[in-house]
């Protein structure tokens, strides 16, 4: 079974549909991630356009990926943000060898982290410290000790180095985080 149906066939069981928000800066990789989650049938892709602003949206089964870019100079905050309330699962992109906006990426972890519709659920975080293939990019650990992940302490989290072009890392991060989703729905029902 492929990693995308793994996924959708467990939570296919659910009535429920199970909504996965897929963030990061704009150029960090979100768009080959969730393209790698498609098969070939059975795929809806919607796009909402806004002016500057655009909603990839990507269901299977019971399954909602929502994914959007964290730029604009928050012009376009409070559009992603209407997002936020009904997410089970983050996947949170980081592209691993742009040392330059790692602060940018940190400043919009901590936004996303402090706003009321996350903090108050335990809402699991899958974190791609993306492209490492290319030659400057930081390690999965670096990245982590730089955006202060170990202050997570109230969600659960993982981070998974990841080249989404080829899919290496991909799968265990989504194993990690179909299990995170299936533990947190069990408990709650
Ligand atoms: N080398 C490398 N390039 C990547 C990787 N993931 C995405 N890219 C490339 O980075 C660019 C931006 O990717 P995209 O998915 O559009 O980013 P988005 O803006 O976050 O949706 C594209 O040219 C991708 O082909 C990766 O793991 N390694
Ligand atoms: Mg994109």
């Amino acid at each position: 079974m492929g990693l995308f149906q793994k996924l959708a066939h467990f939570l296919g069981v659910r009535k429920k549909e199970v909504n996965v928000l897929v963030v990061g800066l704009n150029n960090s990789g979100k768009t080959t991630v969730v393209n790698s989650f498609k098969n070939e049938e059975n795929q809806t892709n919607e796009i909402v356009p806004t002016v500057g602003f655009s909603v990839e949206r990507f269901q299977n089964q019971s399954l909602l990926f929502t994914a959007f870019d964290m730029s604009g100079h928050g012009r376009y905050r409070d559009l992603w943000e209407h997002y936020y309330k009904d997410c089970h699962g983050i996947i949170f992109v980081i592209d691993s060898s742009d040392r330059l906006r790692l602060v940018v990426v940190k400043e919009e972890l901590d936004l996303l982290l402090q706003h009321p519709d996350i903090c108050q659920k335990r809402a699991p975080i899958l974190f791609f410290a993306n492209k490492m293939d290319c030659k400057d990019s930081l390690s999965s650990v670096k990245i982590a000790a730089a955006l202060g992940l170990d202050k997570i302490m109230d969600k659960p989290w993982h981070i998974a180095a990841s080249n989404a072009i080829t899919g290496e890392g991909l799968q265990e991060g989504v194993e990690w985080l179909t299990q995170q989703i299936r533990e947190m729905l069990s408990v709650r029902s």
